[in-house]
């Protein structure tokens, strides 16, 4: 299954017109994957939600046992988030962690409308239970630190340099994993691929999301062809064979539950032809 950016964008400016984040603690559009009787999730084990923020509106304080992070999309510079006390700039492209019972909300500051992509172990914690909730009940964070660096930051540009000095795979594809050791359930990768390179076709036991940061390109995933461009989410259940083709320069970000499948001697992965 696809979402396209472009569908996700106009729901959310629509739903911006009528819900404020007083009304709804986030305004997010859930990725639900419709196929047999699933309701929620966007793989098993991870949902994918949009999210819009406006120019002057606070995304409430709150902490869950879930763990999340966000990739950013769009938006102008004065939008952030706090994570514990500490506030990070969301920029195109950026990767910010929210780990399991860390508080966090969202801040918008500037101008523009801010989007991005939030990706949560929810279904995971919703299958085993341990689900824990708390609101701050009206009270903001109170920012303790501005770092330029921290370890639940991934800025787009770091991204771009490490991506470039990665060893290309035998296909040509250039991918790094994101160091986030606070996260047991969920890895995170860039894969970088020019023009005209694709993946080798294959199948793991993991699910993975994936979510076009540049470019163009084509997945092929089972007996479904999906055209995806910048902002869009593609769902890739566990043991579906795919490949990935890119049309023009084309990053694709990446959340997949393969460390938690790896832990518990479940992974297994195969080259197809
Ligand atoms: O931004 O804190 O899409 O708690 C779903 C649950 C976003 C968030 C979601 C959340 C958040
Ligand atoms: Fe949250």
């Amino acid at each position: 299954m696809m979402w396209r950016y472009a569908d996700g964008k106009l729901a959310l400016d629509r739903a911006g017109d009528w819900i404020s984040t007083e009304l709804a603690e986030r305004r997010n559009l859930v990725m639900y994957n419709s196929v047999g009787d699933n309701d929620y999730n966007t793989v098993k084990t991870i949902i994918c939600a949009y999210q819009m923020i406006k120019p002057g509106e606070y995304a409430k304080s709150h902490r869950h046992t879930p763990n999340a992070l966000r990739l950013m999309l769009d938006g102008g510079a004065g939008v952030y988030t706090v994570v514990n006390g500490v506030k990070l700039p969301m920029i195109a492209g950026d990767v910010l962690l929210t780990p399991n019972w860390c508080w966090h909300s969202h801040y918008n500051e500037g101008k523009e409308n801010g989007y991005w992509i939030d990706f949560l172990d929810v279904p995971l914690v919703h299958l085993l239970e341990p689900m824990f909730f708390e609101q701050d009940h009206g009270k903001p964070q109170p920012v303790t630190e501005e770092p330029l660096k921290h370890d639940f930051w991934f800025p787009y540009a770091s991204t771009q340099q490490e991506l470039a000095r990665a060893k290309p795979d035998a296909q040509g594809v250039r991918s790094i994993t994101l160091s986030t050791p606070v996260f047991k359930t969920i890895e995170l990768r860039f894969h970088h691929l020019a023009a005209g390179k694709a993946t080798r076709k294959r199948r793991t036991t993991a699910s993975s999301v994936f979510a076009c940061t540049a470019g163009e390109g084509t997945v092929r995933a089972g007996n479904e062809r999906l055209e995806f461009a910048r902002g869009d989410v593609i769902a890739m259940p566990a043991w579906t064979p795919f490949a990935i083709e890119a049309r023009n320069d084309a990053v694709l970000f990446e959340c997949t539950d393969e460390i938690l499948l790896r832990n518990i001697d479940l992974l297994r992965e195969e080259d197809l032809a």
